[in-house]
C-alpha cells in the first residue's frame, strides 16, 4: 500500500491483488502449468490463509459507492456474507494444512474447494465485470 492512509476500498483491493499473486501461482502448479514445488506451494498456502482474514474489515458502511465491485448486498445481507467468509477462511486453513504434507493428490481438491468459496461469494456479493 501507499505511505498515505488509504481509503477502505483501496485497502481491500490491495489485499485482493495479493490474492492474485498468491492464488495464481498455486493454480499454475495445481494445473501442471508450472512444476509442483512443495515448499513454495506450502509457503503460498500459508500466506493465503493469512490474507483470507484481511479484506473483510475494509468493507465499512457506505463503501459500496465509488470505484468498487462490492454489491450493496454485503451490507443488506450481512449474515449471508459473513457465512461466505467463514466458509472461505475454513477452506484456506484446510488447504494450508494439506499443503504442508506435500500430498498433491490431496492438495488438488482442497485447492478446488477454496476456488469454489471465492466464486460463490463473488456470485452473490460482487458486481459482474
Ligand atoms: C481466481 C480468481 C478468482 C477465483 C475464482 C475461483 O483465480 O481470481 O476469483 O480464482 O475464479 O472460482
Amino acid at each position: 500500500g501507499s505511505a498515505l492512509a488509504a481509503d477502505p476500498i483501496t485497502q481491500r483491493q490491495d489485499v485482493f491483488k495479493d490474492y492474485k499473486k498468491t492464488f495464481g501461482p498455486m493454480g499454475d502448479m495445481v494445473k501442471g502449468k508450472t512444476p509442483y514445488d512443495k515448499a513454495e506451494f506450502a509457503k503460498l498456502a500459508a500466506h493465503l490463509e493469512v490474507i483470507s482474514k484481511q479484506p473483510w474489515q475494509y468493507f465499512t458502511p457506505g463503501t459500496d459507492k465509488g470505484k468498487t465491485g462490492a454489491k450493496a448486498e454485503i451490507w443488506s445481507k450481512s449474515a449471508e456474507w459473513k457465512q461466505e467468509i467463514s466458509k472461505h477462511e475454513a477452506a484456506t486453513a484446510a488447504l494450508a494444512k494439506v499443503a504442508a504434507t506435500g500430498d498433491l493428490a490431496a492438495i488438488k481438491p482442497a485447492f478446488g474447494k477454496v476456488g469454489q468459496t471465492c466464486k460463490s461469494c463473488h456470485d452473490a456479493f460482487r458486481k459482474p465485470d
